[in-house]
């Protein structure tokens, strides 16, 4: 017998909604949920390569308790029953002698992180943390001192837009599925695409306009742009007099950034730039300048997002088609929301040991800070950490200098990892818990925020293959083996599911038909007249008071970055189509479509250097060195080299990638210690390398 399963991809954090027709109890085939409009039958190579994920023999089958020392890969298979009990009793005596909140959290956040934060609340600590200090917190933060609101408080209409402009956005390789199908409409709608990298990556190819920008001079670039925009008057008057406080002094502060003056930082001729703003005066406001996030991992990335989340207002491209909108949520439709399980359980008022909203009072709370909660575990200050709970979240890989990181994590009591791969991190871990994969496990349900705003579900679409969980039945089973379980009242996933939807008068059947429910048909914009803003005024605030008061300048001056030392080269890196950072290389299907990382450099850079074309190069940072291949191309800036994220594994069990290419973040020593001032994200991006031939 044959049947279509409707759930929720997990091969990458988007979370695509899929369809799975199941023969028998055998998953056999994954599309895209068609009932989604924006997804059709697509899926990327990732989402087709579920099923060899599953298959895989290479991963964690059991519970699996470390015998040797950390790291050294010596296991012992146990029964659940077995690893629980090991836990508790570890915990117990942390919890005893350092409370509660000596117990931190890590995930890759998103829409099912609400029970682990639940979990981590009834121990009574308030450490969780998400991935995003190596993502988007520039960004977001950055978002926040101009707008009130976060980065993802604004959501993009590429399909009817007349001018998609992308800062390093590579939308076409670093892909959300449902997002490139919208950029390509707007393509074939005519919309030009302006495309701003230091290499030429796939989406170079769908660009009007590439510019090849000095790497980590965007916000010179942007400065150029504003000043442009503002002297010549090519912004949305009725907008910004409206809603944008603080214009005549960005004005005065702009006054020395002329595009010649960028041009000179950047690389790009002030004529361009210049073309380029007329543009977007005759795109306004039908024009999305995506902040992206590799302007999130320089130095002064809190600026230059600023600057381009100052532009779209400008433009007066907020809550507007072909433009950036709010994603509506429930209360929107004029529904009520899925129930929140942290709210069962009492808040925690204790201090955040990575600081953020004490130490670091502009930060937020809620995604707290990784790198600062290291140097909590490291230092003991503001006091011991003594546990870390590390679940779908892989900080050897995502975190740079590895090296740094294993010194750190082994002052730790407890490690636990909750993945469904052998992570460079598990397999430092003490207690590995695998998960069972998306394809055979439940999650918790989910808000879908968008123009049509809904509700989704992950359901399990086969049985595990191996000795796994899901990441609620370990969760829940911890809690009540711990004495937390009066908080979680459910024996089952639909009994959590029913309290999700107490207030939303749906019940789990209602999720049968399609996977999500729609809570409206049409699509919901805000009017325009009526914008309110997340700001203490309520409007955009180019000089924002608040965050000046918390010691964050608006508008403070351009500083140049450092230039590499003589003989060196900036370190870009980034993703392909293939992989997400480093938990598909070992996939049997998609080593088989990339199994290695080159290099890639100028060619004046490698003639200089004696390099050819597929030579072999010894890449090094300080003691770190490692070789792979070099692919000699113009496509890369001459100042920087890039390879792609994710490679060069140390975890043997993993035969398919063992050894195969580089690791990028093992070159970017220091860095743990180096991060935006004022955003927080680390400086991924600020670290250099040398190059010889081997
Ligand atoms: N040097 C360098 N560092 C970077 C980046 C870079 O490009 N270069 N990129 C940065 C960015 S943008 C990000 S978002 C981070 C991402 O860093 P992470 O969040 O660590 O990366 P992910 O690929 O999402 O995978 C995290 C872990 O989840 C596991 N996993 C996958 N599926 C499941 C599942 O169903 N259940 C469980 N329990 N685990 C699962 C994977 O095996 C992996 O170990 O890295 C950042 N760090
Ligand atoms: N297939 C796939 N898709 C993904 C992911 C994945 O791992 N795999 N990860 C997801 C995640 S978590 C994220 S955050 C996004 C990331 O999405 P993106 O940020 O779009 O992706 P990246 O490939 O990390 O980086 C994009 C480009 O930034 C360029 N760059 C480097 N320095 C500079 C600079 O100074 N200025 C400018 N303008 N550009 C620069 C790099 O050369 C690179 O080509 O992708 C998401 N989608
Ligand atoms: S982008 Fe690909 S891997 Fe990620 S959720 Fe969507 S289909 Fe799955
Ligand atoms: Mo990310």
């Amino acid at each position: 017998m044959t049947e279509t399963k409707y759930s929720i991809c997990g091969m990458c954090a988007v979370r695509c909604p899929v369809s799975v027709q199941v023969q028998d109890g055998r998953p056999v085939w994954i599309e895209g949920n068609t009932h989604d409009g924006g997804m059709g039958r697509s899926l990327c190579a990732k989402g087709g390569a579920a099923f060899a994920q599953r298959e895989d023999r290479q991963r964690p089958a059991a519970p699996l308790l470390r015998r040797g020392q950390r790291g050294a890969g010596e296991w012992r298979e146990v029964s659940w029953d077995e690893a629980f009990d090991y836990i508790v009793s570890r915990l117990q005596p942390i919890i005893a002698e350092h409370g509660g909140r000596s117990i931190v959290l890590s995930d890759r956040g998103g829409p099912f992180a609400d029970l682990r934060q639940a979990f981590l609340k009834s121990l009574g600590s308030p450490n969780y943390i998400n991935h995003d200090c190596t993502c988007g917190r520039n960004v977001h933060h950055a978002s926040k001192s101009v707008y009130g609101m976060g980065r993802k408080d604004f959501a993009y209409d590429y399909e009817n837009s007349r001018h998609i402009v992308l800062f390093g956005r590579n939308i076409t390789e670093s892909l959300k599925v449902k997002e490139v199908k919208s950029f390509l409409k707007g393509i074939k709608n005519g919309a030009r695409v302006t495309y701003i990298d230091p290499r030429a990556s796939v989406t170079a190819g769908k660009a009007s306009r590439y510019w090849q920008v000095r790497p980590g001079t965007d916000y010179a670039l942007l400065l150029g742009i504003a000043h442009c925009i503002v002297g010549n008057g090519y912004y949305d008057r009725e907008f910004v007099a409206r809603y944008v406080n603080g214009l005549a002094e960005f004005k005065n502060f702009l006054a020395p950034y002329t595009p010649e003056w960028a041009a000179g930082e950047c690389g790009i001729a002030a004529a361009e730039i210049e073309a380029f703003c007329r543009e977007l005066n005759e795109d306004r406001p039908k024009v999305i300048i995506h902040p992206g996030w590799m302007l999130s991992r320089y130095r002064d990335s809190f600026y230059a997002s600023r600057m381009i989340h100052i532009l779209n207002a400008l433009l007066g491209s907020i809550e507007q088609p072909g433009g950036l909108f709010y994603p509506k949520g429930p209360k929107d439709a004029g529904k009520s929301g899925l129930r929140s399980l942290a709210s069962l359980v009492p808040a925690v008022n204790e201090e955040r040991a990575d600081g953020c909203g004490s130490r670091y009072p502009q930060w937020d709370k809620g995604a707290g800070m990784l790198q600062t909660a290291l140097e909590a575990i490291d230092t003991g200050l503001p006091y011991p950490v003594k546990a870390y709970f590390v679940h779908r979240h892989n900080p050897f890989i995502a975190m740079p200098d590895t090296r740094e990181q294993r010194r750190i994590l082994d002052r730790l009591d407890l490690i636990v990892a909750v993945d469904v791969n052998f992570s460079e991190t598990a397999w430092f871990a003490d207690v590995i818990l695998p998960e069972s994969t998306f394809l055979e496990r439940d999650s918790i349900l989910r808000t879908e925020k968008g123009l049509k705003p809904g509700f989704g579900r992950r359901q399990q679409c086969a049985k595990p293959l191996n000795n796994t969980k899901a990441g609620w039945e370990i969760y829940l089973e911890l809690a009540k083996r711990l004495g937390k379980g009066e908080y979680f009242p459910f024996k089952s996933i639909e009994d959590i599911w029913l309290y999700q939807l107490q207030d939303t008068g749906l019940t789990n059947a209602d999720f049968d038909a399609k996977g999500f429910v729609k809570l409206s048909d049409k699509a919901i914009w805000y009017d325009r007249d009526q914008l309110k803003f997340g700001t203490e005024s309520g409007k955009i605030e180019l000089v924002n008071p608040k965050w000046e008061a918390m010691g964050v300048p608006s508008l403070p001056p351009y500083a140049a970055p450092a230039a590499p030392p003589p003989g060196s080269f900036r370190l870009l890196f980034g993703r392909t189509g293939y992989q997400a950072h480093g938990q598909h290389q070992n996939n049997p299907i998609l080593c088989d479509l990339l199994d290695v990382n080159r290099l890639w450099i100028h060619p004046v850079a490698a003639n200089r250097l004696g390099i050819k074309d597929g030579d072999l190069v010894i890449v090094a940072n300080g003691d770190q060195q490692g070789k792979i291949a070099a692919y000699v191309t113009d496509r890369i800036h001459p100042e920087a080299v890039f390879m792609l994220h994710g490679f060069g594994t140390d975890v043997p069990v993993k035969k398919r990638s063992f050894g195969k290419g580089l690791a990028d973040q093992v070159f970017m020593q220091g860095k743990l210690k180096e991060w935006d001032q004022a955003g927080g994200g680390l400086n991924l991006a600020e670290s250099f390398v040398t190059v010889t031939r081997a």
